[in-house]
């Protein structure tokens, strides 16, 4: 599937700091420690409704790390897959009386807009499920040889008796689990199972659904399997990050990690999981269920410039699960304001200490509020540095993303 346009990414002076962040498999902050090629599995989105930004948020924390990567003098492999066929998208195109293909593509449209604009690196490989089921049906193959699948009228699941490490993502008791998997799209109550917490491999054909062959009969791949084919397939196992929001540790990267470490027989899947917090509106977690969401397309439509969006959302930490709210703009706008008034004058305090400083901080796990407030001190001060106003143009820009 096409990506979206690369921006440039200036080179900068100096090395850059390797990369810390905030494990969930471990539960500490440990060093990324990649090899020359850093690799990177982001989960992408279900395109049934409009990029939100919660969805930014998490994809901007992402796109951090590729630039700290790059920084520190790697280069960057990054996956993201398309879930284009899932329950929730089919639900939604019934919903509304539209066909579900030109649903997922207009939203995927919509999308590649939104991180365009908001200057989200691009992943090198964009691989939608659909075009990967050939994939996702050799994996649940290999996981049958391996004696790791089993049938429920029809339905493929895996046994998470068969992953030893099961478990190892989440850090969750079984007890812990099975309310948020009944919440995620699991089935613990479906009859037939050997145990509630197994997972759906392959769903067989059901009448009014699309389906594609397989060597198990019609049907569509179950959730957490593609992102275990896709990333295997690009990247490898033990890759050196995978990513999503909070919502994601449990079922789905659990899963995605137990499939992939049973059917190559080696673990672990990723050498962290990283995980965002939820942004809120109205209390609530921003979901596309509940419809308590800002889009990213309607901010831009009124007009508001991204790169505001963008320092908005960094402003937050990462991890953190906030809430949005209208002001929270307001400010950004005004600090970029600042910023590019800053970057405009003819000279200014030196721009050294200031990269050493944003350098350290987003090395120290994605500390992008601390970063930003760094950049604020240095456009409050004068000084008579002439090529200070390029360099910290450039520095935001290859760090932050953010164009001034
Ligand atoms: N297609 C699957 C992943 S394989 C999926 O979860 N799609 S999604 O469209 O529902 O979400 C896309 C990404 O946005 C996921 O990483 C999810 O964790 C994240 N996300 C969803 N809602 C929020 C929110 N309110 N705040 C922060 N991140 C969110
Ligand atoms: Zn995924």
């Amino acid at each position: 599937m096409r990506s979206w346009p690369a921006p440039e990414v200036p080179r900068l002076p100096g090395e850059g700091v390797p990369l810390h962040v905030y494990d969930s498999g471990s539960r500490a902050v440990r060093p990324t420690d990649p090899g020359p090629t850093a690799r990177m599995y982001v989960c992408g989105i279900t395109p049934y409704d409009a990029t939100h930004l919660g969805h930014a948020a998490t994809y901007l924390a992402f796109d951090l790390v590729g630039r700290l990567w790059r920084d520190a003098g790697h280069e960057v492999l990054y996956v993201q897959n398309v879930t284009d066929v899932d329950d929730p998208l089919l639900e939604r195109a019934d919903r509304d009386g539209q066909d579900w293909q030109e649903l997922a593509e207009r939203e995927i449209a919509l999308f590649r807009e939104d991180m365009t604009s908001l200057r989200i690196l691009p992943p090198d490989h964009y691989v939608g499920v659909v075009g990967a089921i050939p994939l996702v049906a050799e994996m649940i193959s290999t996981l049958r040889e391996n004696g790791a699948a089993y049938e429920v009228d029809g339905d493929i699941y895996f046994p998470v008796s068969s992953d030893v490490d099961f478990g190892a993502v989440s850090g969750l008791s079984p007890a812990q689990m099975l309310p948020l998997f009944a919440e995620r799209g699991g089935d613990p109550d479906r009859k037939g199972k050997k145990d509630p917490l197994d997972a759906l491999l392959w769903r067989a054909e059901r009448p009014g659904e699309p389906a594609w062959d397989s060597p198990f009969g019609p049907g569509r791949p179950g959730w957490h399997i593609e992102c275990s084919a896709i990333s295997l397939k690009y990247l490898g196992m033990g890759f050196d990050l995978e990513g999503g929001g909070s919502d994601l540790t449990f079922p789905h990267h659990e899963m995605s990690a137990s499939h992939a470490q049973v059917a190559t027989g080696s673990h672990p899947h990723a050498r962290a999981y990283v995980h965002a917090g939820m942004v809120a509106l109205d209390g609530e977690k921003m979901s596309k269920s509940k419809g308590n969401l800002v889009f990213v397309s309607k901010l831009r439509q009124a007009g508001t410039d991204p790169m505001a969006i963008r320092l908005a959302l960094l402003g937050h930490h990462y991890r953190s699960d906030w809430e949005w709210t209208g002001p929270e703009l307001v400010a950004a706008q005004a600090r970029l304001a600042r910023w590019r008034a800053a970057v405009r004058l003819t000279s200014g305090p030196p721009a050294g200490p200031l990269l050493n400083e944003v350098r350290r901080h987003l090395a120290d796990d994605l500390n992008a509020p601390a970063a930003l407030a760094a950049v604020d001190r240095w456009a409050e001060q004068t000084g008579t540095d002439t090529g200070a106003p390029a360099q910290v143009r450039a520095l935001a820009d290859a760090l932050l993303g953010i164009a001034l």
